[in-house]
């Protein structure tokens, strides 16, 4: 492919609050000094000295950072240093990141499993019902004496996990949580988003609505004769780039496996918590949902090391993971802060083999951290919070002194460029949110609006990550709606997996990645499911950081 194309002066798409820390990347070699110009008058408004020329190993890109955190009035504003073409436009705005904020949120609605989406709801992208799932066949490595392989159980809604329509309770695990999280923390800020849902109005606030409609399926994961959870509802194979409603292939659940269980066992416990306040709406629903965790934690204790193992005749994603600590220790920290029974509490309170950055699929330790820390009060031994909150602020330190050591002040690492590196910035980053609520540093809040100007644009390919947000922006995902509904730009409000130089998708590129550096490697192309897909999971932090910097930024 052909060498890519500069990227010129780096900043947020969107920009920034008042109060936040606000850095550009130039590339060195240019003038010394930069302006911040208003967009609409072009007169200058600010003038600083760019920092020291370094380069950036991921990219190896020789650039230099501009610093204009002074500059707090509102506006639209470019960016100009000499011999450089302007920078993108971008705002400084109290509400700098709430249409981006309920953008990203519904995505999840237009993700929906099961519903017909009208004009209203979506707009241009309005779309017929898709896989109802109530007609759903248990699979030979599913079976068990009361369901035998061919039965017929229904497990409708649900969001589909990514590209592709199939759903996934280890993936769901982490996206719900991390959904729920957000409304834990900042509920002012999402009792004032409102999303347009279906049930916008009915007195709940609009991302719970949201998130139940994936808790409801999640339930029907559940084998209810042994506390058992499905690891999958899936096709043998993936579904054509088609419409929902023209994915009709028969669908199985598939294996139930520990991990299934564990990250059921602590979504379902984390929603009894969170939505206790709502049950006057729903009776009994907190009740159900903590039944239903213990239920699958007794499950996991009999069935302790079960893995997933993808069946012959099935070649949809695995999300095999063979480590299982990390799910019992967050199943185990949800549970104790739900129940204070001391069966809990040795799993809960169990220290991380190593400092561990930050939360993903497969590494979900970081997520009972994080409840733990934040339920202190609730805690029948509250000093329990403590060793969560001593390994979230060692994770934090970890990231501060990548960043420190970073010519673009990023806690990224080389290694952090896998498939989905665009969220290892974000959960990243609600790492580092966490120790600010912790020790309320604000270098904490710095590193995190870093990451998030990463996946705003502040990146070597000069992207906003996000479609449907910013200057520049992916046109292409690998996204089965977004390729077939006609529509020229994709389905809006979806974070893509970003530079990946695994490069696993390459055997289906009809087009090569322009470079394979770390943080260069993206090919903005539907073929591109290593690098250009987007899924919830990747979604769903970004939803958390973008709530905690209009939150917490001051
Ligand atoms: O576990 C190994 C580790 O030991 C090794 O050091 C490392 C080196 O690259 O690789 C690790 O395995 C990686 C694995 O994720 C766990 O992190 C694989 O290389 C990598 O290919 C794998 O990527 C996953 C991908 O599915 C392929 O299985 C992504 O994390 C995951 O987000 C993605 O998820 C897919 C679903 O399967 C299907 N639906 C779409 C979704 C998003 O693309
Ligand atoms: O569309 C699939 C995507 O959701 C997955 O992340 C990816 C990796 O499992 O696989 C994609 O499907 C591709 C398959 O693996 C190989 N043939 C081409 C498919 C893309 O249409």
């Amino acid at each position: 492919g052909a060498a890519h194309a500069a990227a010129g002066i780096e900043v947020n798409q969107l920009g920034f609050l008042p109060s936040a820390q606000k850095l550009a990347v130039v590339p060195a070699g240019a003038g010394d000094r930069f302006q911040v110009a208003d967009a609409t008058t072009g007169k200058t408004v600010f003038t600083g000295t760019l920092g020291p020329a370094a380069t950036w190993d991921a990219s190896g890109e020789r650039v230099r950072l501009a610093d204009f955190s002074r500059l707090r009035a509102a506006g639209t504003y470019r960016i100009r240093v000499d011999g450089q073409p302007e920078s993108p436009t971008f705002a400084i705005a109290d509400d700098a990141y709430r249409a981006l904020d309920a953008g990203v949120l519904h995505a999840y609605t237009l993700q929906r499993a099961g519903i017909a989406l009208d004009a209203r709801i979506a707009g241009p992208y309005a779309r017929g019902a898709g896989h109802p799932d109530d007609k759903v066949l248990v699979h030979a490595s599913a079976a068990s004496a009361t369901r035998p392989a061919g039965t017929v159980i229904a497990s409708p809604k649900g969001w589909y996990d990514a590209g592709d329509y199939n759903k996934y309770i280890v993936n769901s695990g982490i996206s719900t949580y991390t959904l729920l999280a957000a409304y834990e923390h900042f509920p002012a800020w999402f009792d004032k988003l409102a999303l347009h849902l279906p049930e916008s109005g009915n007195g709940m606030p609009d991302i719970l609505n949201e998130v139940l409609w994936n808790l409801d399926w999640m339930a029907t994961m559940q084998d209810p004769d042994d506390g058992g959870v499905y690891h999958k509802l899936t096709n043998k194979q993936f579904d054509g780039m088609v419409m929902p409603d023209h994915a009709t292939a028969p669908r199985y659940v598939v294996q139930k496996t520990t991990a299934a269980a564990l990250d059921f066992a602590a979504v379902m416990a984390t929603a009894s918590r969170v939505l206790a306040p709502f049950d006057a709406q729903a009776p009994g629903r907190s009740q159900r949902y903590l039944k239903a965790a213990e239920l699958a934690w007794r499950w996991a204790q009999r069935h302790p090391a079960v893995t997933y193992r993808q069946p012959p005749d099935i070649a949809t994603g695995k999300y095999d993971d063979e480590v299982l600590d990390d799910e019992f220790s967050w199943a185990a920290s949800e549970l104790y802060i739900a129940t204070g029974k001391d069966e809990y509490r040795p799993r809960a309170l169990a220290a991380a083999p190593a400092v561990q950055t930050a939360p993903g699929w497969n590494e979900v330790r970081p997520l009972g951290w994080i409840s733990l820390a934040q339920q202190r009060s609730r805690l029948p031994h509250p000093a329990d919070a403590d060793g969560a909150r001593r390994q979230i602020l060692a994770a934090a330190d970890a990231l501060l002194a990548r960043r420190q050591a970073s010519p673009v002040r990023l806690a990224l690492d080389t290694s952090d460029f896998v498939w989905g590196s665009n969220a290892v910035a974000l959960n990243q980053a609600m790492m580092l949110v966490q120790a600010y609520r912790i020790t309320n540093k604000t270098d904490y809040l710095d590193a995190a609006q870093s990451a998030l100007d990463y996946t705003l644009g502040r990146n070597p390919l000069g992207m906003s990550y996000v479609t449907g947000f910013g200057a520049r922006a992916p046109m292409h995902p690998h996204h089965r709606p977004s390729v077939a509904d006609g529509i020229a730009a994709p389905v809006p409000g979806w974070l893509v997996g970003g530079p990946n130089p695994g490069q696993q998708d390459r055997k289906d590129c009809h087009v090569s990645y322009a470079a394979n550096a770390p943080a260069l490697s993206y090919l903005d192309d539907a073929c591109s499911y290593a690098s250009n897909e987007v899924a919830i999971n990747w979604n769903a932090p970004l939803v958390y950081v973008a709530a905690a910097l209009q939150s917490l930024t001051r």
